[in-house]
C-alpha cells in the first residue's frame, strides 16, 4: 500500500520510508538536522548515512547506542537506507539491561558515537562495534539506498511490560510510514515546518516521530539536546513536541513560554497532559496544545487535529486509517462519555509482534488484528476519546516513560540482601508518577538499593523512593495487594 509524503507542500505517494531524503525530488534544503547545537545539511546527512549504509548492507539488524547526538541520527538513517532493522539502546541503561537488549534482539553490530568512548560492556562485549567518528563522511564511489520491502522491519523498540525484561516491539517500514503519514494529515505537518524537541532518541516519541517524522516530512529538525524551557524558547521552530513534564516545566518559566507564541503548533503526548498545565500553557503561549495518544506497539492512534477542536483532558479522534473499540468483559461499551472500557486499536500503524515472543504477542494482539492496549478510556457520542487510566497498576508512567514494575522488582530482588520487593507508581508533581519501592531487606540501606538498580537498569527506572518495611500486604492467595501500598 502506498502512503502519502508531504514534500514542499505537495502530496507525493511513496512507500519508501525516507523517500524525501534520496528520492528524485530531494534537494539540499539547507539545515536539515541540528542536534545539541551541531548541524548537518540534508546532503551531508545523506552522504554520512550513505557511507555507513555501505558498511551495513546485508546485516540482519544493528543496535544503535542512541545518545541525543547527530551521530544517532546518522546511524539510524544509514541503517534504514541500507534496509537494515535498527535496535535503539537507551544510552543510560545499565549493563544488565543492555546485555538483554543485545542478546534478545540478536543485533549483529553496535553503532556508537565514538568507539574509543563506548561503554565498557559494549566495547568488551561479543558484538562488534562501529564508531561513527571513524567512518568517512562520504560513500566510497557510487552508492544508492536499498529498495527495502515495506513489509520488512524498520525498528525493534524495547518496551516494558508489567513483568519481566523489556520486549522488542517489531515495527515494519510500512507501519512507521503509515503512522507518520497519519500525523502529517492530523497536524498539517509539512516541509514548511521546523520541528523542535529535546526528547530521548531511543523511543517512538523522540526517534520515530521526532526524527524519522521530520526526515519523511522533509522538515528541518532542531533537537535541543535536553528539553529545557530555555532551549525550546531559543529554537524558533513552528512545531514543538513534548511530554507533559516538559510542558509543565515550560509553564513554570513564563518568559521562555512566551517565546513559543510564534510557533504554529504545540503537541503533547506519552502521558496525560493535566488540564491545569494545558490552561497555563494556553495563557502563556496563546496555543491550546494538541494532545495525542499512542504506544510503542501501535504508533500514534488518537489525536486532536491542528484544524480541529482542542478539548483539555481528551485525546481526540482516531488518526487516519486507525479504528478503535472500547471493550469491557468481552462487550463493546456505550459511547456515552462515561462508561470505561479497555481501548482496542486496529490499523496499518500496528507492530508485527514482540520479537521472538509469540505467546506475549498473542496476549495483546488478537486474531482479528486488534491490539488490546491495557489503557482504559471513555468515548463520547461524537467519537472523542479520553484516557482515564490503566488496567494494570504494574505499569508506571513517570516523566512520559512507561516503566514495568516487574522489571524494577526483579532488579531489586537480584540484591542478596533483598527478600521481597513490590514497586508501584506514586503521585509526583513534576513527573506524574514516581517509581516507589517497598522492600523487605536485611542489612542494606535505601540509597544502596537505588545505586544497585542504577547499575542494572536505565536511570528513569530507578526507584526515587525506597521504603524498607518488615512485610508486604498480601491476600489469602499470598499475592501482594499493591492497592494497599498506596
Ligand atoms: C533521575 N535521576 C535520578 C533518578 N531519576 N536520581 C536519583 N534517583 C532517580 N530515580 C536524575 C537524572 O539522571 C537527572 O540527573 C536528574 O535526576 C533529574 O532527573 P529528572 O527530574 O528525571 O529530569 P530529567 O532528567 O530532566 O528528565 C525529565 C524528562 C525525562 C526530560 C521529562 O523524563 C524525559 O526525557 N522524558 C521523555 C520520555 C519519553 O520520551 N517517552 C516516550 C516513550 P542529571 O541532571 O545529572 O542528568 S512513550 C512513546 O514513545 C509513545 C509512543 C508515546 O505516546 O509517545
Ligand atoms: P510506551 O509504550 O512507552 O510508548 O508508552 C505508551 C503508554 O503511554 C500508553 O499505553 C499510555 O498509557 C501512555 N500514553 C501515551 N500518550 C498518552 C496520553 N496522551 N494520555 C495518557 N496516556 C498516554
Amino acid at each position: 500500500m502506498d502512503s502519502t509524503v508531504l514534500c514542499e507542500g505537495e502530496h507525493v505517494p511513496s512507500s519508501e520510508l525516507l523517500a524525501p531524503l534520496t528520492g528524485p525530488d530531494a534537494t539540499d534544503s539547507g539545515h536539515a538536522v541540528t542536534v545539541a547545537g551541531r548541524t548537518l545539511t540534508r546532503a551531508e546527512l545523506v552522504d554520512r548515512a550513505g557511507a555507513l549504509a555501505q558498511r551495513l548492507t546485508g546485516a540482519g539488524s544493528v543496535a544503535v547506542h542512541a545518545t541525543a547526538t547527530l551521530e544517532t541520527v546518522v546511524a539510524v538513517t544509514g541503517a534504514l537506507l541500507a534496509g537494515v532493522p535498527v535496535v535503539p539502546l537507551p544510552p543510560d541503561s545499565g549493563p544488565a539491561e543492555r546485555t538483554h537488549l543485545l542478546r534478545d534482539s540478536g543485533a549483529e553490530l553496535v553503532l556508537v558515537d565514538d568507539a574509543a568512548q563506548a561503554p565498557q560492556d559494549i566495547a568488551a562485549g561479543a558484538v562488534p562495534v562501529i564508531g561513527l567518528a571513524d567512518l568517512p563522511h562520504r560513500p566510497d564511489g557510487a552508492w544508492s539506498p536499498a529498495h527495502a520491502d515495506p513489509a520488512t522491519t524498520a525498528l525493534i523498540v524495547y518496551t516494558s511490560g508489567t513483568t519481566g525484561a523489556p520486549k522488542g516491539a517489531v515495527l515494519s517500514r510500512r507501519a512507521v510510514a503509515a503512522g507518520l503519514d497519519a500525523l502529517f494529515d492530523a497536524w498539517g505537518w509539512t516541509a514548511q515546518d521546523t520541528l523542535v524537541h529535546g526528547l530521548p532518541l531511543f523511543h517512538v516519541h523522540g526517534l520515530v516521530l521526532g526524527v524519522l517524522g521530520a526526515l519523511r516530512a522533509g522538515s528541518p529538525l532542531v533537537h535541543t539536546g535536553r528539553p529545557t524551557p530555555e532551549a525550546y524558547a531559543a529554537a524558533g521552530g513552528t512545531l514543538y513536541f513534548g511530554v507533559p513534564t516538559v510542558w509543565a516545566r515550560i509553564t513554570a518559566e513564563p518568559a521562555a513560554a512566551g517565546q513559543l507564541r510564534t510557533a504554529r503548533l504545540l503537541v503533547s503526548g506519552s502521558a496525560a497532559l493535566p488540564v491545569p498545565v494545558f490552561e497555563r500553557l494556553a495563557a502563556l503561549t496563546g496555543h491550546r496544545a494538541v494532545e495525542r495518544y499512542g504506544m510503542t506497539e501501535t504508533m500514534i492512534t488518537l489525536a486532536t487535529r491542528a484544524d480541529g477542536e482542542r478539548r483539555p483532558g481528551w485525546v481526540g479522534l482516531p488518526v487516519r486509517s486507525v479504528q478503535t473499540r472500547l471493550v469491557h468483559e468481552g462487550r463493546d461499551v456505550a459511547p456515552d462519555g462515561q462508561t470505561p472500557g479497555e481501548l482496542w486499536v486496529r490499523g496499518p500503524t500496528l507492530f508485527d509482534g514482540y520479537h521472538a515472543r509469540p505467546a506475549a504477542t498473542a496476549e495483546v494482539l488478537d486474531a482479528d488484528g486488534w491490539m488490546h492496549t491495557g489503557d482504559i478510556a471513555v468515548t463520547g457520542p461524537d467519537g472523542w476519546h479520553r484516557i482515564v487510566g490503566r488496567a494494570s497498576t504494574d505499569l508506571i508512567s513517570s516523566g512520559g516513560y512507561r516503566i514495568g514494575a516487574g522489571e524494577v522488582e526483579d532488579a531489586l530482588l537480584a540484591h542478596p540482601g533483598v527478600r521481597e520487593a513490590a514497586v508501584i507508581g506514586t503521585p509526583h508533581p513534576d513527573l506524574g508518577e514516581q517509581v516507589t519501592a517497598f522492600v523487605v531487606a536485611d542489612g542494606v540501606e535505601e540509597g544502596a538499593l537505588v545505586e544497585f538498580v542504577a547499575h542494572r537498569l536505565s536511570v528513569h527506572k530507578r526507584p526515587r523512593v525506597v521504603r524498607l518495611v518488615t512485610s508486604l500486604p498480601r491476600n489469602a492467595m499470598g499475592k501482594v495487594v499493591k492497592t494497599r501500598l498506596r
